[in-house]
């Protein structure tokens, strides 16, 4: 997104060419009463109204937090600063009604990732729908729903490629039905589908399907204030080490209700707030940056007098694939990257006194950027 259209509640005009750049999004899923309207909000700073239908979600974007662009702006002075961005959907709780849930995880499909908010916080004010806090439980039971979405897919789409099969040999059907086979097997062994090891070939014939249990999943561990001090020790202290062992899944502990109290407070008072409950981070912050990186994203950084500015990219991404995040212009007319770690370019002071000290490289076309690159782009046109 541009800075013009940064806000979640701008409008964003066709004839912006940040129109066209896609933002990664996370779907917030959970059942009722877990935090994920106050996570939403906490995330993107977004005012929150009341829904007028129950299943409409709310969408906002939120900044992904980058200590070495509050650095870096220091020796550049920019006029602007602008920060990478990803993009939270905030469905509305599952309920007991399934063909009402059907409807509303329709608009998790689109979804990079998701966002499972599981409530470990007591409060007898607000009571959990399921009775008594268990965060397995709820987890096993969230994970079912997306599942019987995807079976329910799954079947409906092996029928269709049996029936065209019987009309007419094709080996590209074979593979997509012996690959559907293998999805089905897993739902109904109540395995979800990024559990299974697929190859690149494999991965590429499922993505139309917008499977939901396939989609990596993040826990977000929404902790009772008592726990604050000792968040760190969540995982252990609930005993749900096996979840951050599966694959395409991380878990972040996190204090709704003190997060959603600092979130309202200027930076200083903020820190010592703080620091009152014991806690060295923001847990908006680290949430937000599990989030990135479980999307497989990176930065890279640009930095001048006009802006400097963090640019997403997909790990794994080449020095042309990476100036196309900024422009398609300057991809199709690469010559080559001048790239300099950014902390190198930090201690150095500019670019100018790097170059002298050697640590401004120049990059070809297979260079392979890397997180917290800083780079010029030389090109043509
Ligand atoms: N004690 C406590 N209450 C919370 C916390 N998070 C949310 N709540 C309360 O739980 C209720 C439901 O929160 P909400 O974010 O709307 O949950 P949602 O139904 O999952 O969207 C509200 O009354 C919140 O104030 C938390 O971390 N601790
Ligand atoms: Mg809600």
């Amino acid at each position: 997104m541009c800075n013009a259209h940064r806000d979640a509640s701008d409008h964003v005009p066709q004839g912006c060419l940040c129109y066209y750049q896609k933002l990664m999004q996370t779907g917030i899923i959970g059942l009722p009463q877990t935090g994920k309207t106050s996570l939403f909000r906490i995330l993107t700073r977004a005012r929150v109204e009341a829904r007028s239908t129950p299943n409409q979600p709310h969408v906002g974007i939120a900044r992904v937090p980058d200590e070495r662009l509050v650095k870096l702006v220091e020796i550049f002075h920019p006029k602007k600063n602008t920060y990478a961005t990803i993009e939270y959907v905030d469905v509305g709780g599952l309920q007991k009604d399934r063909e009402k849930n059907a409807a509303s995880l329709v608009p998790l499909r689109e979804s990079d990732a998701l966002a499972h908010v599981v409530r470990l916080f007591e409060n007898p004010a607000v009571p959990h729908e399921a009775g008594p806090i268990d965060a397995m439980r709820d987890i096993e039971s969230v994970e079912i729903e997306l599942m019987l979405h995807d079976l329910e897919q799954t079947t409906k789409r092996i029928e269709r490629v049996e029936k065209d099969l019987k009309k007419r040999k094709d080996p590209l059907l074979e593979a997509e039905l012996q690959l559907l086979q293998r999805c089905r097997q897993s739902l109904e062994t109540e395995k979800p589908l990024r559990e299974l090891d697929l190859k690149p070939a494999e991965q590429k014939m499922l993505t139309g399907f917008l499977f939901l249990s396939r989609k990596p999943m993040l826990y977000v561990l929404n902790l009772g204030d008592e726990e604050a001090p000792e968040a760190a020790r969540a995982v252990e202290k609930h005993h749900l080490e096996k979840l951050a062992e599966k694959p395409h899944t991380a878990v972040v502990p996190f204090c709704g209700k003190i997060e959603a109290e600092l979130s309202e407070l200027s930076d200083a008072e903020a820190a010592e707030m703080m620091n009152a409950y014991g806690l060295k981070e923001s847990g908006r912050d680290r949430l937000i940056q599990a989030t990135y990186r479980l999307l497989g994203l990176i930065s890279f950084l640009t930095c001048g007098e006009p802006e400097c500015r963090a640019w997403t990219i997909e790990r794994g991404m080449t020095a042309p694939q990476a100036a196309g995040a900024i422009h398609s212009d300057i991809e199709k007319n690469f010559i080559k990257a001048e790239v300099v770690n950014w902390e190198d370019l930090l201690r150095a002071g500019g670019f100018a006194a790097a170059r002298e000290r050697g640590q401004v490289r120049l990059e070809g076309k297979e260079y392979v950027v890397k997180d917290g690159d800083v780079i010029l782009f030389r090109h043509s046109g």
